[in-house]
């Protein structure tokens, strides 16, 4: 099978390249990126020789590129997005450029070329924002409520997956997942963030009072689950994937960093909050496991200190990262 990877020098998307190549030899990956400040071809340094890998360096906006990266290919799995949230804060306009634009001309083309799948991945922060007592959960039928200008972006993306299907027959399925962690996170999100703060010795920013809640999903767990939906998953559907973390708060998550890294609270520092913050996450990923026979296999401390050391084992990589643009985004964010 030919695969088409949007956005594969990404932190999931790399992480899903080599999940795959490892356990699908023969498959190949094409992997179309524009190498934003988010896009790192040294996530994919140990695969780069593999003669069933190749790399476009193009935009998902730009339909001559995305014409020509389609040739012969079946599948596509969709990851490339402005990402950050903090960032969508600063800047709307490439979240609604590369998240929505992006996304169509990819389906556009997928319909054109009579692609068997397209899996659009997305994110649980469509759904708004859930009260911090209450013990509701996202399902696949929760309305879709967003309050950023990413998650608004990625909300219409879906709706554009869905009307495609609907309206085109374009066989699509779509994942919504919780916020992932692992090796290759660009270090402006919660967790990379800490661990390398910790490991150059600076304070760890934590919003607000730090008691907003996500749901943690080690990006492993998320590949498999991606694996799965391509393997069994019925065309038209959408498939909630989570973690195994039960309510734990942002102060929390970051303690439990910090004790890994033999560290305290005192490295906690509390600033100014994000506007529009969502108060909790929560995803019910019962469907998933009732219909394709998922569940993430790593616990949430297990996977903690697996992505601590790997941190601490990869510092050339996360070194480079901060350098460079990194600096003046980090001063523009966290300088009040
Ligand atoms: P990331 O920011 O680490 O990587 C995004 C990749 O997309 C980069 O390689 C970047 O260069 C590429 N890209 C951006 N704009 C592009 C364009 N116009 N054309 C081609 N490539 C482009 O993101 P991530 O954390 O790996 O997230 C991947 C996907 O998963 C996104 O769609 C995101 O919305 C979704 N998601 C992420 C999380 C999470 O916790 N990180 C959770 C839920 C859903
Ligand atoms: O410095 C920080 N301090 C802090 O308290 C940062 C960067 C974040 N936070 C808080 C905000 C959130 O409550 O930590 C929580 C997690 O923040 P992020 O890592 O920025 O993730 P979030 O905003 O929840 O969104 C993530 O998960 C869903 C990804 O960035 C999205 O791409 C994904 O769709």
């Amino acid at each position: 099978m030919k695969i088409l990877v949007t956005g594969g020098a990404g932190f999931i998307g790399a992480n899903f390249i080599q999940y795959w190549l490892k356990k699908h030899p023969s498959d190949s990956i094409v992997n179309l990126d524009k190498l934003t400040y988010a896009g790192n071809l040294e996530n994919l340094a140990q695969i780069k020789e593999n003669k069933n890998y190749s790399f476009v360096h193009g935009d998902i906006c730009d339909p001559k590129v995305v014409d020509s990266a389609f040739e012969k290919v079946e599948t596509i799995v969709h990851f490339a997005a402005d990402s950050h949230v903090d960032r969508s804060i600063l800047d709307p306009d490439p979240f609604i450029k590369t998240n929505i634009e992006g996304t169509y001309v990819l389906l556009k083309a997928s319909l054109k070329h009579g692609v068997k799948r397209f899996h659009h991945v997305s994110t649980d922060e469509v759904f708004g924002s859930l009260d911090i007592e209450s013990k509701e959960k996202f399902t696949e039928k929760t309305p879709y409520d967003p309050r950023s200008p990413y998650s608004a972006s990625k909300a219409a993306s879906d709706h554009l997956v869905r009307a495609f299907h609907e309206t085109f027959g374009l066989p699509i399925t779509i994942s919504n997942c919780s916020n992932n962690f692992g090796p290759y996170q660009f270090p402006e999100k919660l967790m990379s963030l800490c661990i390398t703060n910790i490991l150059e010795g600076k304070k760890v920013p934590v919003y607000g009072d730090g008691l907003n809640i996500r749901d943690w999903l080690y990006v492993e767990d998320h590949c498999e689950a991606i694996e799965l939906i391509l393997e069994k998953g019925a065309v038209g559907e959408t498939y909630l994937v989570g973690g195994l973390t039960e309510d734990i708060p942002n102060k929390e998550a970051v303690s439990r960093i910090l004790k890994l890294m033999e560290k305290d609270e005192k490295e906690i520092e509390y600033v100014k909050d994000r506007p529009g913050h969502d108060r909790k996450y929560s995803v019910d990923w019962s469907k998933i496991k009732t219909e394709l026979g998922w569940e993430p296999k790593h616990s949430f401390d297990q996977a903690l200190k697996e992505t601590v050391d790997w941190y601490k084992n990869n510092e050339a990589w996360w070194k480079h990262v901060k350098s460079g643009e990194y600096k003046n985004y980090y001063k523009q964010q966290y300088s009040s």
